[in-house]
């Protein structure tokens, strides 16, 4: 049975924002059981964890001898040694993978730049010209995900591993209000958590992260 990592206590209180919810849904999705090993801040700064993750962070894998780390990788790990992620077409599973590699490197990078902004630019004075403009880095890539979705309930054809990684990327900005100006991605990841599989994924990680309430 796989081990991965999580946050002992996550900062976000059990809203499933940690990386360990994208693993704990695929793992629900394939039907595979899982353990889970919660490690401390401090934990994943010393040599033990780094053998596992070179830069300190969670989530792990651990599957025998194979260990693995990002989530991008664990992801296609598992969608590839199961049914349910990935279409049995050649050309279907390398465009579902595309959307893997496209939620990681071409969304989720200025969303995060853009939650991180605020702490690493501090008081300085341009903060209120700055922030504004990450904003609108974000909406240029919600408008052209947008338009590619369009009426569609995936990005390509049925559910897929790369609807996992996109609703995961798209779900860090709920709090933003950004989400709400493009109607069709607000559904499309209440499409997402609408799944049984992500509610028993998101269910595991509260029950770590907020254990006294229902969620
Ligand atoms: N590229 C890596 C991957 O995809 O696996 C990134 C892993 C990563 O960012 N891990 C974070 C981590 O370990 C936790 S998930 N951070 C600790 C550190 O770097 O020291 C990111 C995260 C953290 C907290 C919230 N939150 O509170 O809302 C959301 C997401």
């Amino acid at each position: 049975m796989p081990t991965i990592t999580a946050f002992e206590r996550s900062p976000d209180g059990g809203r499933g924002l940690a990386r360990d919810t994208r693993l704990r849904w695929a793992l629900e999705e394939v039907g595979q059981a899982y353990e889970v090993r919660l490690v401390s801040f401090a934990a994943m700064k010393q040599p033990a964890h780094l053998e596992l993750q070179p830069f300190g962070q969670i989530p792990t894998y651990q599957e025998g001898d194979l260990v693995l780390f990002e989530t991008g990788a664990i992801v296609l790990h598992i969608a590839a040694r199961h049914g349910g992620l990935l279409p049995d077409d050649d050309a279907a599973r390398s465009r579902a993978i595309t959307w893997m590699f496209a939620a990681l490197n071409t969304v989720e990078p200025p969303i995060l730049e853009r939650e991180q902004a605020p702490y690493v630019v501090g008081d300085r004075p341009w903060r209120a010209e700055l922030l504004p403009l990450l904003d609108d880095r974000v909406r240029a890539r919600l408008g052209q995900l947008s338009a590619r979705l369009g009426d569609a309930d995936w990005l390509d054809g049925g559910f897929s591993a790369g609807d996992l990684m996109m609703v995961s990327v798209l779900q860090r900005l709920k709090s933003s209000g950004l989400l709400d100006e493009y109607p069709n991605l607000a559904a499309y990841v209440a499409r997402g958590e609408a799944r049984p599989a992500y509610a028993r994924a998101f269910a595991a990680q509260r029950q770590v992260n907020a254990p006294q309430s229902p969620g």
